[in-house]
């Protein structure tokens, strides 16, 4: 016998006392809408730069202020430049201070425009901002960035922000003056990781990296490297290295996400693959195209794009130079909470029959 009544008067009666009925919003979990792909390119991206170089005066705005502007995905449901990470461009004027703060947010950097005399400091050493550098903020370390050079300073900033607004967990603070003491010599940090440790330094379960500064002259060597002798291949990705945290000898650098450096070699189209993951891949150097989903896109140095969860993507660089990547991924979320899955034309995705 099917039931009489009027559910509609029962679904609203619930909600007004604050309960919500399963057998009205069973579709809910999947209807979050599907993030797409997307390219933000370089060449309207550096003439902002030079709007913003222009207009916008660090010391008019109020303390921690950065000139940085978002890459926001114009996906609906995704706050930020995916639903963990938030990706900027920023950039500082000579004799410019970028003021001292510090969050619980993991931050990074990334130069695309290095210059003699700008520094990032962090929790008192000042690393060196040359074009390909990238310089670890972990969370909780004061750091503010000030530019000594003749000409200015771009990078791009990565932060957990999407991820840490959902948990309701970012927290900021400034420093009491403009800049937190740099007391510590150049090097300091990478010293301490070096071949030869202090023999109490038992850092293997810490956190997140410590302060860092990968040098790109060494990481980009270290890629050509592995090319010449065959030990950084993938299917996927091209030539492929994960920058680690020297403290472990393993990635991920932050808890939250990883970077990889890759190459895509002249003539290359990697396989396909898709994974639970977002990518933010910045081009280097290079130009070609990705297939992700039922879309190309197609970039060149400078630009930056999403490949987003769950999409089948292969690479293609069809050109007769290499294409270089530096490539953010936020695997290193999925793997803690075990939830991570990825699926190869080999090996189908399992997370669903795990039981059977
Ligand atoms: C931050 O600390 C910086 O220190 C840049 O350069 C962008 C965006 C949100 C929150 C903190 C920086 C940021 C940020």
């Amino acid at each position: 016998m099917s039931k009489q009544g009027d559910i509609a008067a029962l679904n609203e009666e619930l909600r007004e006392n604050d309960l919500v009925p399963n057998w009205d919003i069973i579709d809910r979990l999947e209807d979050r809408g599907e993030m797409a792909p997307h390219v933000w390119k370089w060449d309207y991206i550096a003439e902002y730069v030079e709007k913003a170089n222009q207009l916008i005066d660090l010391d008019e705005h109020q303390q921690g202020t950065r000139r940085a502007m978002y890459l926001i995905n114009p996906s609906e449901g995704v706050d930020g430049t995916s639903h963990t990470l938030w990706t900027a461009i920023q950039s500082v004027l000579p004799n410019e201070v970028a003021k001292a703060h510090r969050h619980n947010l993991s931050a990074i950097r990334f130069v695309l425009d290095g210059t003699e005399g700008a520094v990032t400091s962090v929790n008192g050493e000042e690393f060196p901002m040359r074009t390909g550098d990238l310089i670890l903020t972990p969370p909780g370390s004061y750091h503010d960035h000030i530019n000594r050079g003749d000409e200015h300073v771009v990078w791009m900033d990565f932060l957990d922000i999407s991820l840490t607004e959902a948990l309701n967990i970012s927290h900021f603070q400034n420093y009491e003056n403009e800049r937190h003491p740099a007391d510590k010599p150049e090097g300091y940090h990478n010293s301490r990781f070096d071949d030869l440790r202090p023999m109490d330094q038992h850092w293997s379960e810490y956190r997140s990296s410590p302060p860092y500064r990968y040098a790109w002259e060494d990481s980009y060597e270290t890629l050509q490297k592995a090319d010449e002798q065959g030990w950084g291949e993938t299917t996927f990705d091209g030539v492929c290295l994960e920058y680690v945290n020297p403290a472990t000898g393993k990635g991920p650098t932050m808890p939250t996400f990883t970077h990889r450096l890759q190459k895509i070699r002249a003539g290359e189209t990697t396989g396909s693959h898709r994974h639970i993951s977002t990518e933010i891949v910045h081009v280097v150097d290079g130009s070609g195209r990705t297939e992700v989903g039922e879309e190309t896109l197609e970039w060149e140095a400078g630009d930056t794009f999403i490949v987003p969860p769950g999409l089948w993507h292969a690479h293609q660089n069809p050109t007769d130079d290499e294409a270089i990547f530096f490539t953010t991924s936020d695997e290193p979320i999925f793997e803690r909470l075990n939830l991570f899955w990825e699926e190869t034309p080999e090996e189908p995705e399992q997370s669903f029959d795990t039981y059977e």
